[in-house]
């Protein structure tokens, strides 16, 4: 263990610059390139195949991650509160950044007694002196592109292989904009998003908890440019994304992006969290468990960055490997990121172009060469300064397997 540890070590470090040959058999040579480009477009592999050439090198397939529980990707599993479908993160590439609607993440599948989307209406200030009521068609009427941005579930974890994460292009209407045409902007409120969420199963052992609602000030509906999203991907929403209606909090976690929304009212500032709120309150990063909605902090993502796939490639007679993954969130879009495999040294990732914004993600890669062996992989935002909560905690951790 410890000699294939220092193995790497030295392999990944030499002169600070990615080499390749780094055991004693192969003569030190230039990192080859492995295209013309970096990160240039590849086909999906997962087998060996004389088709997957690129230039000098031959894709000769994927390295597994492990550890993962490998639960089943890319499939509806179970149903209700408990219905996941779990993203295949390893079909990130450049060419392939946006998740289809049919391998989008399922975090609570549609509730059976749903309405009917053709009489869905939005309940708006239902407890006030002014109630009203919006229908579909005058969200309809005023949809336009809300552009593309990512959702990720403040629960997703390595069990699911992270898989609780995709991104997608949204259309809709800002729900502060709802809220300015119907006369209900009043900053001293707050704005309590609802949707339906009965579910004829209770969840096993009660690990999701019935009652879908998150409370915003109208600052942070400012803000994140929060908006009723109607379509996802140029199509109607999917039925388990919240047909007719879900609310997208851009930057926020998934737990905060209602679906199938049928109330929107304005309450006092003192209101109580709601039980969306409380459950999602340490997966949110909040101080405890506080009472009140607006002593809840907002539930923005850091930056936070991962491996998605680990490719292996023989190039002029040699084994080497091309790690490709993805940073998300923060405020900046910051571009300076550091990997490290197993206990070695912190190694610069080469990012595949400039970040476009923060709302999706991007990619970068790692070349090494190894010995086999199991390794951990971490990564790091370079100035430390940089808010990394996740990354601080190594949550992202994964562990991948260099097959002999
Ligand atoms: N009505 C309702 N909305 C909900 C939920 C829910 O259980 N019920 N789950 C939330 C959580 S925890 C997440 S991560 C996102 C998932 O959205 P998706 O299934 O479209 O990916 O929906 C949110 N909206
Ligand atoms: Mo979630």
């Amino acid at each position: 263990m410890q000699g294939r540890r220092t193995f790497l070590q030295s392999g990944l470090g030499l002169g600070g610059s990615l080499l390749l040959g780094c055991d004693e058999e192969a003569p030190l040579r230039p990192r080859p390139r492995l295209t013309g480009q970096n990160c240039t477009e590849f086909s999906r592999a997962t087998t060996a195949s004389n088709d997957e050439l690129v230039e000098r090198g031959q894709l000769l397939g994927l390295e597994p991650f492990v550890g993962e529980d490998n639960v089943p990707l890319e499939q509806p599993l179970n149903s209700g509160l408990d219905g996941r479908l779990y993203t295949d993160l390893s079909r990130i590439g450049p060419g392939n950044l946006i998740t289809p609607n049919e391998t989008f993440y399922v975090r609570t599948r549609a509730p059976a007694e749903l309405a009917d989307a053709a009489t869905w209406t939005i309940a708006l200030a239902p407890s006030t002196e002014q109630p009203q009521q919006l229908t579909l068609s005058d969200l309809q009427q005023r949809t336009q592109d809300q552009g593309t941005h990512l959702l990720e579930c403040s629960g997703n974890a390595r069990g699911g292989g992270f898989g609780l994460l995709s991104s997608a292009r949204w259309a809709g209407v800002p729900l502060l904009q709802v809220l300015e045409e119907s006369g209900l902007v009043d900053a001293s409120k707050l704005v309590l998003v609802s949707g339906f969420d009965t579910h004829a199963e209770p969840s096993a052992n009660n690990h999701s908890t019935p009652g879908a609602s998150w409370l915003f000030s109208f600052e942070q509906l400012a803000d994140t440019g929060a908006f009723l999203a109607t379509h996802m991907n140029d199509s109607e929403l999917p039925l388990d994304h919240g047909r007719p209606v879900r609310l997208f909090v851009p930057g926020w976690y998934g737990c905060t992006c209602i679906k199938w929304v049928d109330s929107i009212d304005l309450v006092r500032d003192d209101a109580p969290a709601t039980s969306q709120m409380q459950e999602f309150a340490s997966r949110t990063h909040q101080q405890g468990v506080p009472a009140l909605a607006r002593d809840y902090l907002p539930a923005n993502l850091q930056v936070a960055a991962m491996p998605t796939r680990v490719e292996r490639w023989l190039v002029d007679g040699t084994v080497i490997h091309r790690m490709l993954g993805i940073v998300w969130g923060g405020r900046e879009p910051y571009n300076a990121f550091e990997a490290r495999l197993g206990n070695g040294d912190w190694l610069p990732v080469s990012m595949c172009g400039e970040r476009q914004g923060t709302q999706t993600w991007s990619l970068w890669e790692l070349i090494f060469s190894t010995e086999p062996g199991t390794y951990e992989v971490v990564l790091r935002a370079s100035d430390p300064a940089v808010p990394q909560r996740r990354l601080d905690s190594q949550y992202y951790l994964r562990q991948f397997q260099v097959t002999s």
